[in-house]
């Protein structure tokens, strides 16, 4: 085993999107593209100048560079067991070993769900990890791969790390691998990779453990006890095992709970997004009647830290979920004392705005993105947190986490005896009901989408104040955040128009695409009535969405007849 000086260079297009850097598998696949993105993550993480500061690393004899701030240090590292996993892991152990890290934890088989990976930097206190998932994405040799670093709190890289990494990428020209056979990295134990150590381990006991620090297992398998019958698509992907373990091994879900469960490499060819568009299986049993039905159905995505939630007959979208789970947050063992705060993306409906107002707590906005929530949860701001695109979570840790999201709501239905139709109807009744839907325009080439949004941008300044129809918009900007922990500014997150009947149309350019652009539409309808919230969800945003085309020419722009999925 030696240490090898590897010349290489730069790609152009490694900059991280909302979540890590996502590209097709034969683009993680050139010879090199993996390697040089970790090593510019590992140059930016030893560099002495701190992340900000991009170093020039000399060819110095294969010593891995001079400054050694991972000396000494642990990463954790794990996949969603997606295609490409297992070699970018071995990859990655190499690099690691030659660049002076003194220790990985790893999930056995390679695998770790994000929520998991960030349970396990916490619990371990390690330094960060590198986690492999290109989450909702669809997986297999055609499809994509992702990478993304965690910090020591356990949640994403800001956006200061990313953009350092980028920098490096952008500079590199040497690499630093361990000659290492591959090592085995399926059972339990103890492995080495020149100095560096690595211990393998079962990718669930951290997170079970968290798990079992937030809720009441003993009322969960009451409830199930009780006859309560579940649902839970792990969608072929990582939550699959989780699912297994926690449900139906630890609380006593019935043993056909999890569907899918088994981790496969193309996900069984599914896409592994829990949308009402890729779960039809999960709304058709759900829309069965008599003894076996179930009365909760959930699916996770890729990597597990999204979660689709419904009653019987009944999609309950994930803004509300998360107004939803911040009202009854106090049912919960781990919330009981209240909850500090709570934040949402600026896309997710406004209607966890209106519980907080009433229970008296912050609600901060944020642009969209999980590392975003990372400093509000770090000060203590917030408790829960939550998007628009199936994903919740809480302090407890640094990611969305879906199954978390499955035992509190499954808590709350123990504890209140009511189904999650009439929590919800009860929830609209008290607060009002945020109508919802989002259109996406997929794999849209590139300049059509910037060219709507530079000319949606130029019309904003003219359009605050006018009115159409029986609404006049008051609000017409790109959205930008100030943190108000460390003040760091992001402009240029979405734009916004907000009408004076508290209805809001954004525009938004996604982030984890691999494929051309896409663009997001968001829509949101607010309705204090009670007498009308039984409309059919597109009925109900029919006026916007026709108003939003008026307003921007999505479609003429994008040059299609429609949304490719509107939820
Ligand atoms: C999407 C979602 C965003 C989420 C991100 C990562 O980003 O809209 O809310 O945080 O995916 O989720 P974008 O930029 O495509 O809209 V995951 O489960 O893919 O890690
Ligand atoms: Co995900």
């Amino acid at each position: 085993m030696s240490i090898q000086t590897i010349a290489t260079r730069p790609f152009s297009d490694q900059r991280p999107g909302t979540s890590g850097l996502r590209k097709k598998v034969a683009v993680f696949m050139q010879p090199y593209y993996l390697d040089n993105f970790v090593q510019a993550l590992l140059d930016v993480l030893n560099a002495s100048g701190g992340p900000d500061v991009p170093r020039e690393s000399g060819g110095s004899g294969g010593s891995g560079g001079e400054a050694r701030a991972l000396a000494g240090q642990t990463l954790i590292l794990g996949g969603d067991g997606r295609f490409f996993n297992r070699p970018a892991i071995q990859t990655i152990l190499k690099l690691a070993a030659a660049n002076g890290l003194t220790r990985v934890v790893m999930g056995c088989g390679g695998i770790l769900s994000t929520p998991a990976a960030s349970a396990v930097i916490r619990r371990r206190q390690a330094f960060g990890g590198i986690l492999l998932s290109a989450s909702h994405n669809p997986g297999g040799a055609d499809g994509d791969f992702g990478i993304k670093y965690n910090m020591s709190n356990g949640g994403p890289a800001t956006e200061t790390l990313t953009e350092a990494i980028y920098a490096r990428t952008q500079v590199l020209n040497t690499l630093y691998c361990s000659d290492a056979q591959d090592v085995c990295i399926d059972k339990i134990g103890r492995l080495q990779v020149e100095h560096m150590q690595i211990e393998v381990i079962d990718p669930v006991g951290d997170y079970a453990a968290v798990m079992r620090s937030l809720f009441d297992f003993d009322l969960l398998s009451g409830l199930f006890a009780s006859g309560f019958l579940v649902r839970v698509d792990a969608m072929n992907a990582v939550g699959g095992p989780y699912a297994k373990q926690i449900l139906e091994g630890e609380i006593g879900a019935p043993l056909d709970s999890v569907v899918n469960f088994a981790p496969l490499e193309d996900f069984g060819g599914h896409h592994p997004d829990p949308n009402p568009a890729n779960v039809d299986d999960l709304i058709y049993r759900m829309s069965s009647k008599g003894m076996g039905a179930p009365k909760l159905g959930a699916a996770l995505d890729g990597d597990a830290d999204r979660n689709l939630v419904m009653g019987r007959n009944f999609l309950v979208t994930p803004s509300d979920s998360l107004a939803l789970l911040t009202q009854y947050a106090r049912l919960i063992p781990a919330y009981q004392g209240g909850l500090a705060g709570v934040a949402r993306s600026m896309p997710t409906s406004t209607a966890v705005d209106r519980v907080a107002k009433a229970l008296g707590i912050p609600c901060y906005e944020t642009p969209t993105g999980w590392k975003f929530f990372g400093n509000l949860l770090d000060a203590g701001l917030v408790t829960l947190c939550g998007e628009e695109s199936y994903g919740t979570g809480s302090s407890h840790l640094r990611e969305k986490d879906g199954l978390w999201a499955i035992l509190f709501w499954l808590s709350v239905i123990a504890v209140t005896g009511q189904s999650m139709e009439s929590l919800v109807r009860d929830h609209w009744k008290t607060y009002g009901r945020s109508y919802y839907s989002r259109h996406d325009y997929l794999d849209v080439p590139v300049e059509y989408v910037d060219t709507l949004m530079k000319d949606l941008h130029a019309k904003l300044p003219a359009l605050a104040g006018q009115t159409f129809g029986r609404r006049t918009i008051l609000v017409a900007d790109d959205f930008a955040y100030t943190d108000p922990v460390d003040g760091s500014t992001s402009s240029h997150q979405g734009v916004r128009l907000v009408f004076d009947d508290a209805s809001r149309l954004i525009f938004r350019v996604s982030g984890t695409s691999t494929e051309e652009a896409t663009l997001r539409l968001y829509m949101e309808r607010f309705e204090p009535d009670p007498a009308c919230h039984c409309e059919p969800v597109a009925l109900a945003v029919a006026e916007l969405s026709a108003l939003a085309e008026h307003i921007s020419k999505v479609r003429v722009y994008t040059r299609r007849a429609g949304p490719t999925i509107a939820t």
